[in-house]
């Protein structure tokens, strides 16, 4: 006796040799939280279930994964945006106590319950476009304590709603301003916040920003190793705004993926392949930032590496909520095939995030499913602000 049966679905299981892994005329079935088959309806093995509901044909698909995102903040970045676009410098707005570090200060002065209260309409509305599991990043407190406050905020956010969160300590995000010195603040983060965050369990992985405005290949390695002895995953911020080397350095301690990538050399490529890092793109920062350089997606296609989409939604490159957004973007904006995006933000993007049981509808994976208002999964990146959700299944 199956928990949940949904018969006449169009599935794409993301999984198999067919385009999208797509199954019509198909059924798919849950029991205790898991998928225990999903096929050809013809093929179905019991048909009890204590809820069936036919689809009339209607498309399944893994719940959506946003696998990068600094969704817990406080504040936002609207008088910023206002002002750049009334033709402030971005010298002018940073002299004017703008740009990352106004977030900083409005996250260090932030309650965890403000901060919760705060990411909650940013995650709704991302779930409400079918999204199960979510990435989120610290980062904007860059203390001990408020790196695990914004950490909490994140775990928390899953026990509020019906979603998967997973965390990502990311203290190498930008120099605080007690600091004078980028490699005292490593340090510090190596030596405190790192050992303490991962001793309280609070970070699934480690991120940081490798960039001239972040932190040098040699002040990330040190982070690298950090991690390594902790027992973390890592990941990077890498080739955003300029090519640092960072993918290299990623792939040379097997991180779970390097994320932007817009200036990473195609010949560079071939090393996230061989790591098996997932590249993550983030069409949103790009048409934020207006930049023109795209990200080699021949390359890392050419080599086989695994490509996923993220929203990165942050206040200041990416105030984006939508992963159907960004699937469109991936496509419009880097030539992404529809099919590329979708895996980008489903098998994917899980890959990104180490996790092995989520991101394709095959039995014994987590019944995290979306189910759409769409007969064929390029429909889902065709749409440029439309939601053609039906109905969302988290764990069963
Ligand atoms: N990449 C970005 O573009 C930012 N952080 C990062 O790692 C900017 C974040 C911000 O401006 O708040
Ligand atoms: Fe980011």
């Amino acid at each position: 006796m199956h928990d949940l049966l949904l018969t006449h679905a169009t599935l794409a299981t993301m999984a198999g040799p067919a385009p999208y892994g797509l199954v019509e005329n198909a059924a798919i079935a849950v029991k205790d939280g898991r998928i225990a088959y999903a096929g050809p309806l013809a093929d179905l093995p019991d048909n009890k279930a204590k809820e069936t509901d036919d689809l009339g044909g209607a498309l399944v698909t893994p719940g959506l994964i946003d696998c990068h995102t600094h969704l817990v903040y406080a504040g936002d970045r609207a008088a910023e945006f206002e002002a750049r676009l009334l033709g402030k410098s971005y010298e002018e707005i940073a002299r004017a106590g703008g740009g990352i570090l106004s977030t900083v200060r409005a996250t260090r002065a932030a309650s965890e319950d403000a901060l919760v209260e705060a990411a909650l309409p940013r995650l709704d509305a991302l779930i409400a476009e079918g999204l199960t599991t979510i990435e989120i990043k610290s980062g904007y407190g860059l203390t001990l304590e408020d790196e695990m406050k914004m950490l909490r905020a994140a775990r928390r956010l899953g026990r509020e709603r019906n979603v998967r969160v997973t965390t990502t300590l990311l203290a190498a995000h930008a120099l605080p301003p007690e600091f004078k010195n980028a490699d005292d603040y490593i340090a510090y983060v190596c030596s405190d916040i790192m050992p303490a965050v991962a001793a309280a369990g609070l970070a699934d992985a480690v991120d940081g920003f490798c960039e001239g405005v972040g932190f040098s290949p040699a002040q990330i390695e040190r982070v690298f190793e950090k991690a390594a002895a902790l027992g973390l995953r890592v990941k990077l911020h890498a080739e955003q705004l300029s090519d640092l080397g960072g993918a290299k350095l990623a792939a040379r301690y097997g991180a779970l993926s390097a994320d932007h990538l817009e200036y990473l050399k195609p010949e560079d490529a071939n090393a996230l392949a061989k790591a098996k890092t997932v590249a993550v793109l983030l069409p949103g920062a790009f048409y934020f930032l207006r930049e023109t350089k795209l990200p080699p997606v021949e390359a890392l296609r050419a080599n086989g590496v695994s490509m996923a989409l993220a929203t990165d939604c942050n206040p200041g490159t990416s105030p984006m909520t939508s992963l159907l957004l960004a699937m469109n973007m991936g496509c419009t904006l880097f030539r992404m095939t529809p099919e590329e995006a979708l895996s980008g933000v489903t098998c994917n993007a899980a890959t990104a995030l180490g996790l092995d049981d989520a991101g394709t509808l095959t039995p014994g994976k987590r019944a995290d499913l979306a189910i759409w208002r769409a007969r064929h999964p390029a429909e889902l990146a065709y749409g440029i602000g439309a939601n053609p959700l039906i109905r969302r299944v988290f764990a069963g």
